[in-house]
């Protein structure tokens, strides 16, 4: 019998308008030429491919979601689709992509000055200024609000003090999204503040000897009596709501991307299904490897059948922050659990970077864990459920 391809199974194509079916074609086109054949190469080395930022660019893929101001403004289902290809790379191309468009870029539209707007979103948009967003702490993960990284007026500028850890694309960065407590302020507000590379007291070490993520850059943000100018405030920010805020964003995303990568370890499944003999025959001919196979593909379909219809809530204002977390906890809970099946079906060889199962395997822990915990997924819907605070 004829195969049918995974699509099929939920007929996602007749979902999609013809140009959220090109976007996703064109960033497919773009991952299988110039980024699948060296992503080994760089998880490998530990190092992110830089030189093609600014065909990431020229694509329209940074910030794209934002309208004006140089971005493409694509509507929700085209920016989960862009996402999805590119996680379909990598889990670290994904994050570059979301930390640029749904993190740095969107906290300055949503949250800048027209002036910030102006100066930074064109310049992002094309590459040119790479962007981090500085929430976590050494001690402060889970729990933003009891950061220690403090803002203090004096004169014309802003001094920051502490330190931000775990921070994707920092070491890179051009210019840190921070967030910090306002020490003027009675309440101590979470605020958000733009520090520039060449700031004094600004440093961005490497975070190495990652067994996850490998081909991304991650790195700590140290502010040691770090002066910026008080027009780098993001005026419209107020509270930890205003990071939170662009959590969702983000968060959203993931739930997309991870969609990618799960694709990507039932591929490659599949085809050494097809091609691996045991005991005489291909071993997906064997009931228990298309159980696997099966389990894979449904998860899959279901996913992104989620995907489509949060996104189309999302399009018209309605996706509340606790949707966001049922698609981020179960989106990335099954696409670790589909790239372990394909490791596993491809044995001894699934350990081997020759396949993509095992990579995926182990960026999905970082998915796992960032951008809010599973547990603390779970501890959202678990509040919007029973009303009850179990944080
Ligand atoms: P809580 O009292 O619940 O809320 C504080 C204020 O925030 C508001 N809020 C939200 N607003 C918008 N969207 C949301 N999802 C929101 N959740 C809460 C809330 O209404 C309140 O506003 P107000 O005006 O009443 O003050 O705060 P809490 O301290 O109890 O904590 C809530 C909790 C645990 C859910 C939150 O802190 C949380 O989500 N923790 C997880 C932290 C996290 O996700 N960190 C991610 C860091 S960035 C990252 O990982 C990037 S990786 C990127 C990559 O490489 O791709
Ligand atoms: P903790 O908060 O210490 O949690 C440890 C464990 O305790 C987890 O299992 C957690 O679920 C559990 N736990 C915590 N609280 C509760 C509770 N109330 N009930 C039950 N269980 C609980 N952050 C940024 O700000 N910007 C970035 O760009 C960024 N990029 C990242 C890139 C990578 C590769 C990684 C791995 C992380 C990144 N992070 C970034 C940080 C990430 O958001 C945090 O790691 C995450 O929020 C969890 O914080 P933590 O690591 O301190 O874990």
């Amino acid at each position: 019998m004829e195969p049918i391809a995974l699509d099929q199974l939920t007929d996602i194509d007749s979902m999609l308008t013809d140009d959220e079916r090109l976007t996703r074609d064109t960033v497919r086109q773009f991952v299988a030429e110039k980024y699948l054949p060296i992503v080994g190469e760089h998880f490998e080395a530990h190092t992110f491919p830089d030189h093609l930022v600014s065909e990431i660019a020229g694509l329209g893929l940074l910030g794209a979601s934002i309208k004006g101001y140089g971005c493409a403004g694509v509507n929700a289902v085209t920016y989960g689709l862009i996402l999805q290809e590119l996680e379909y790379g990598d889990s670290g191309l994904r994050s570059f992509v979301s930390v640029q468009g749904s993190l740095a870029m969107y906290a300055i539209y949503r949250f800048g000055s027209e002036a910030q707007r102006q100066h930074w979103l064109p310049r992002m948009a094309r590459g040119e200024a790479i962007s981090c967003f500085g929430l976590t702490e050494p001690d402060s993960g889970s729990d933003p609000g009891a950061m220690r990284t403090t803002a203090r007026p004096d004169g014309d500028a802003y001094v920051l003090n502490g330190s931000k850890m775990w921070i994707t694309n920092s070491p890179v960065c051009d210019v840190a999204v921070v967030w910090a407590k306002l020490a003027a302020d009675d309440h101590q507000t979470v605020r958000g503040f733009l520090v520039e590379r060449d700031t004094p007291g600004f440093d961005t070490p490497s975070i190495l000897r990652k067994m996850s993520m490998r081909a991304s850059h991650t790195g700590e943000i140290v502010l040691s009596d770090c002066r910026i100018p008080k027009e780098n405030l993001l005026p419209a920010s107020r509270g930890l709501g205003s990071p939170l805020a662009c959590l969702n964003q983000a968060r959203f995303g993931v739930s997309w991307g991870v969609m990618g990568a799960a694709r990507a370890c039932f591929d490659s499944a599949l085809d050494y299904s097809r091609s691996r003999v045991q005991f005489g025959v291909p071993i997906g001919s064997k009931q228990l490897i298309q159980e696997h196979l099966v389990d894979m593909a449904v998860e899959i379909a279901k996913g992104q059948l989620m995907n489509v219809h949060f996104a189309r809530l999302k399009d018209e204002g309605r996706l509340t922050p606790y949707q966001v977390s049922m698609a981020k906890k179960n989106n990335v809970r099954q696409a670790l659990a589909i790239a372990r099946k394909a490791r596993s079906i491809h044995g001894a060889s699934g350990i081997s970077l020759e396949h993509a199962p095992i990579r995926h395997l182990l960026n999905l822990e970082s998915v796992y864990t960032y951008e809010g915990t599973d547990e603390i997924h779970t501890l959202v819907l678990g509040r919007a459920l029973t009303g009850l605070d179990a944080f």
